[in-house]
């Protein structure tokens, strides 16, 4: 019995299906990705040398029973877990599945649009509506876009959970929060950031007033420049070896090869009828 593959194509974006899930797989001159429809997820970006930018779980879950280990999750529309324990840590965005709705394309990258679809999935979403773009190029840029389709005031929370791909994190630094006021998740303490980061523990801190763009070196030299909008923190995670044997799809030795950095919205945002908020991270490589 041949397997039946649905293709929607154009220029430089494929969608393919696989197991059920949609896959969105873009190959541009300047970039290679990979999107699943579950939780409208980039799981994969190869830029034109074809390095990796992302981090993926070896076993990592992608048969939507749970959200995938790795890439950029969308955390919406909350962070973290939820006072009512019986929803799920991290909000609905990364549990459902996100249509394509458009797709614009050059010679510079591909701009996709996507969407969650909450009719079809067992959340409900009454209040708020949202769509994310994705753009993809010589960089990486994913906007998150929130509005209030209600008539009363409505407050969310987000994260755009990006994994990246590090070489080794013991030889990490980031650079950009030097004086930033942080949450230590795992000590519950508030304290001063000196100098560079540099990891060498499970590692769970919520920074707030993040102003400059960040900057991820291995080695001491720059490989990434993360930049953001709209956020009220930047999460920097890491479970190193303790926190990764906690968690199912999370290989043991996988914390030495990621570090996430969140551009986030940690801090309740209210929005007023009609209003809308958007969050943004882009991921580039320094100008040399
Ligand atoms: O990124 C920060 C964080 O909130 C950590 O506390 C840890 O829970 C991580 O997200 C992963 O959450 P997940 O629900 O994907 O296992």
């Amino acid at each position: 019995m041949l397997k039946r593959w649905k293709i929607m194509r154009t220029k430089y974006v494929t969608t393919k299906l696989s197991n059920g899930q949609k896959i969105y797989q873009v190959d541009h001159p300047c970039c290679t990705a990979t999107i699943s429809e579950f939780g409208g997820q980039l799981l994969s970006f190869q830029d034109q040398q074809g390095e990796e930018w992302l981090w993926l779980s070896k076993s990592a879950i992608k048969d939507g029973s749970k959200a995938i280990r790795g890439g950029v999750p969308i955390c919406w529309p909350w962070f973290g877990p939820n006072d009512d324990k019986t929803l799920p840590q991290h909000g609905y965005a990364r549990l459902v599945n996100w249509a394509l709705v458009s797709v614009e394309e050059d010679e510079f990258g591909v701009r996709l649009t996507l969407q969650p679809d909450f009719v079809n999935s067992k959340y409900e979403i009454y209040n708020l509506s949202l769509f994310m773009k994705i753009d993809l190029g010589t960089s990486l840029s994913i906007q998150l876009h929130t509005e209030n389709i209600s008539n009363f005031s409505v407050s969310f929370s987000q994260a755009i959970h990006t994994y990246l791909a590090v070489d080794d994190i013991k030889e990490c630094s980031i650079s950009g929060l030097n004086g930033c006021v942080y949450l230590d998740q795992l000590k519950n303490k508030i304290s001063h950031q000196e100098n560079d980061l540099v990891l060498s523990q499970w590692t769970d801190s919520i920074y707030s007033n993040v102003q400059n763009p960040l900057t991820l070196a291995h080695n001491g030299k720059t490989s990434k420049v993360i930049d953001g909008n709209g956020h009220d923190s930047v999460v920097i995670w890491n479970p190193w070896q303790d926190g990764a044997r906690l968690l199912s799809d999370f290989d043991d030795l996988g914390y030495q090869n990621m570090i996430c950095i969140e551009m986030a919205n940690t801090a309740t945002k209210t929005l007023a009828p009609r209003q809308s908020h958007t969050l943004t991270q882009i991921i580039s490589i320094p100008k040399s």
